[in-house]
């Protein structure tokens, strides 16, 4: 099921932490077409690409107030109070992010602060699929409404009867979504990217899509609207010791398989008995899932890594740069000192991936395909921008003119250390008079 690899040499480590190379340059022409005609021909090309792709005839692509009320009825109390908790706790997480930047004062009278302010208008895309993500729509609004992002709007495909699942327009209303369309795809990232007469234009474009949707994402971002990041297969990494439950880890494994059949998934150990343990459980485990044939295929293409140690697990694991990691061992905080390279890494035997992709409060939006290397995941700093300000007084332009005279000078550009001069001069005439 999974392929083991025992204590891979260089070369053989480089293959292994290959991740699949999606052709963007292929898709390119087919997005591009669409783009361009939603560009151009605004609803009237969202109708006709909803038919032809999500085989749905739509008359209004807003979801009315009415019925973005009426959903509440149909979503169980019990999820609504999951959803309360959730939402609760990632607000709290995101709401600890603000910064507050007072003042520095760099020289006397000299100074200088940041401060974050909302982007004005966004847009978050929901893909449809195979399952209802509405715990993207906490991760994306909520850091989006906490920012003060003035107009937030939701894109998401709508069933073959043009219905958005219950739950997922109750999680948007307990957000503060402002609006929400039922248009998906590539017509949903080209409507928010360049408006039509019934979808705004946003300024910067959030959430997770198939390869269609990212590859738009990065054709418009070649056009000024700024994107989150390019999303690709999601990816687990666990680590686990002879301390591990393989239980656990099998079920972590799966959690993550279960997503897609491109979903990357990978154990990496330094306790070989683990590798047996953990392939049984997987597969009795796996047997019981609703999606075992897409986690299956999934677990087709992942790796069990054997290394020699743990300072050799962690070299290879940076290596990797997983959108999540899990530290299913011993000493997890000591391990996790030592990463350098994940989205967003899990710590212990009672923390599952699950915890974080919908509830303890971090964000399930992530960088995956190793842009962990240079990238954070989503948080509230993605939903602003930062300014910064600066006021210098009388006294401030007396101390820093002359390092600014000198180096404008230095640079032969006599214009800007003229800026400086002027006031002084003037500074200078005062001073004679009095
Ligand atoms: N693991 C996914 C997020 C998610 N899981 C949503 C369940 N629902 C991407 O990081
Ligand atoms: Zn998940």
């Amino acid at each position: 099921m999974m392929q083991v690899i025992r204590y891979p040499q260089a070369a053989e480590r480089l293959l292994l932490l290959q991740r699949p190379v999606t052709d963007h340059a292929g898709l390119e022409r087919q997005v591009n077409t669409v783009l361009q005609e939603v560009k151009e021909d605004g609803d009237a090309a969202i109708r006709k690409y909803s038919l032809q792709f999500d085989k749905v005839a739509l008359e209004e692509l807003e979801i009315s107030p009415a019925s973005r009320k009426a959903a509440a009825a149909q979503v169980p109390e019990a999820l609504k109070r999951a959803i309360a908790q959730a939402r609760e706790n990632i607000e709290r997480f995101h709401a600890a992010q603000r910064e507050v930047f007072p003042p520095v004062e760099t020289m006397p009278g000299v100074s200088c602060w940041r401060k974050s302010v909302g982007i004005e208008k966004v847009g978050l895309y929901i893909p449809g699929g195979t399952a209802p993500l509405f715990s993207t729509v906490l991760m994306l609004g909520i850091p989006a409404v906490l920012a003060g992002c003035r107009e937030i709007i939701l894109c998401t495909p709508p069933g073959t009867d043009g219905n958005v699942h219950p739950a997922l327009l109750y999680a948007a209303e307990q957000t503060g979504i402002a609006r929400i369309f039922r248009i998906g795809g590539v017509q949903a990232i080209g409507a928010m990217a360049y408006g039509t007469a019934s979808v705004p234009r946003v300024f910067k474009i959030f959430g997770p899509g198939n390869q269609y949707v990212t590859c738009a994402k990065q054709l418009v971002a070649r056009e000024g609207v700024a994107i989150d990041m390019p999303a690709g297969p999601s990816e687990v990494a666990v680590f686990g010791d002879d301390s591990s439950i393989p239980a656990f880890v099998a079920a972590d494994l799966l959690s993550q398989a279960e997503h897609g059949i491109d979903s990357q998934v990978m154990l990496v150990t330094d306790h070989e008995p683990l590798i047996a343990a953990v392939q049984e459980e997987t597969a009795r485990q796996l047997e019981k899932l609703p999606r075992r044939n897409i986690a299956a295929q999934a677990l087709s293409h992942s790796r069990i890594v054997l290394m020699e140690d743990r300072s050799a697990a962690v070299a290879l694991l940076n290596e990797y740069s997983p959108e999540h990691l899990i530290l299913s061992c011993r000493n997890a905080a000591e391990m996790a000192a030592q990463i350098v390279n994940a989205g967003s890494v899990f710590l212990g035997h009672y923390t599952p991936e699950s915890a974080g992709d919908y509830a303890s409060g971090t964000n399930h939006t992530l960088p995956t395909n190793g842009y962990a290397k240079v990238y954070g995941g989503v948080s509230l700093d993605s939903f602003v921008k930062k300014i910064t300000f600066q006021q210098i007084t009388e006294a401030g332009i007396r101390n820093i003119g002359p390092v600014v005279e000198t180096m404008a000078a230095a640079e032969g550009l006599d214009a800007h250390k003229n800026a400086v001069s002027v006031r002084l001069n003037l500074l200078a005439e005062t001073d004679a008079a009095a």
